[in-house]
């Protein structure tokens, strides 16, 4: 079979049909929000410049992500994903090593003003907000968690989050194209290349290659490497085709955050609830 296996690299996505003067080809001026909803939508993820944030203050996030990932290797920080598990629930023990590091805005953690700054930034919710089409009083606080270097070689499988592997194509399709009502990120404290995606494939149901392909498949077709650089947000659907390719030997600080609007369904509060933030976050704030 001809496919198109390399893995080519994503830097920041176009904006459809852009001229050279911020107008779009029908003499309107580019709405920066309405364009990265069009790239979002169209290739399942968008890639955002560092210089839309002039208020993320990348060395005091990494002096704080640096604190508090020296406490969850060392045991001190018990909130973390654990080598080699996946998915949720995680337990406490790093002594097998770790890949997240959980609720940064926990009360607990000194540094969790610094992480809610960023969390709460009235630029990235704008985005936020244009993403899942809602007004900004509609949005809901979800998760804030950070996707560190593994202690070993480790890698994410082939997933779509909430969208499990043993649906059939029908299922995928009905799942699909429900409306979201929330917004991922990733937020690279260090330039990042971890997330590979399939673009389109938040569309689509997955091909009969893909469907058989094995969980690690080190080349799907048309896959593609999100190469963060710092300070850059990718936000993407997380029921994109997607894994993470972690190198244990690369500083990785990436901060990964979700927020979900009062229009979402007890399914999306299902989802995000099994990251135990229900546990904390009543009566903290
Ligand atoms: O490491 C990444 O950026 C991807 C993480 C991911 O796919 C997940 O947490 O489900």
């Amino acid at each position: 079979m001809a496919t198109t296996t390399q893995t080519t690299t994503a830097t920041m996505t176009t904006p459809p049909n852009p001229s050279s003067n911020g107008s779009t080809t029908n003499g309107l001026p580019s709405d920066p929000y309405q364009d990265a909803l069009a790239s979002l939508e169209r290739d399942g993820f968008v890639v955002l410049p560092a210089s839309l944030f002039p208020s993320f203050d990348l060395p005091s996030l990494r002096a704080a992500a640096t604190r508090l990932t020296t406490s969850a290797r060392s045991g001190t920080w018990p909130y973390i994903r654990t080598l080699p598990k996946q998915f949720p629930p995680w337990g406490s023990d790093p002594s097998a090593g770790i890949w997240g590091v959980q609720h940064l805005m926990h009360p607990s953690n000194p540094d969790h003003l610094t992480f809610a700054k960023s969390y709460f930034d009235a630029e990235l919710l704008k985005y936020v907000g244009a993403l899942i089409g809602c007004s900004q009083d509609e949005l809901v606080m979800e998760l804030y968690n950070m996707l560190v270097r593994p202690d070993r070689e480790f890698a994410l499988r082939w997933h779509r989050d909430d969208i499990p592997a043993t649906a059939t194509a029908d299922e995928e399709l009905a799942r699909l194209g429900a409306h979201g009502w929330h917004a991922q990120w990733n937020l690279a404290l260090y330039d990042d290349s971890s997330l590979v995606v399939v673009p389109g494939s938040h569309k689509r149901a997955r091909t009969p290659l893909e469907r058989a392909a094995d969980p690690y498949e080190p080349h799907l077709p048309n896959q593609l490497t999100v190469r963060l650089k710092a300070g850059e947000v990718a936000f993407y659907d997380n029921n994109i085709l997607h894994r993470g390719v972690y190198d244990s030997g690369k500083e990785r600080m990436t901060l990964h955050g979700c927020i979900g609007s009062t229009r979402g369904d007890g399914k999306r509060a299902r989802n995000v609830l099994q990251h135990g933030v229900g546990e904390w976050v009543k009566g903290s704030w």
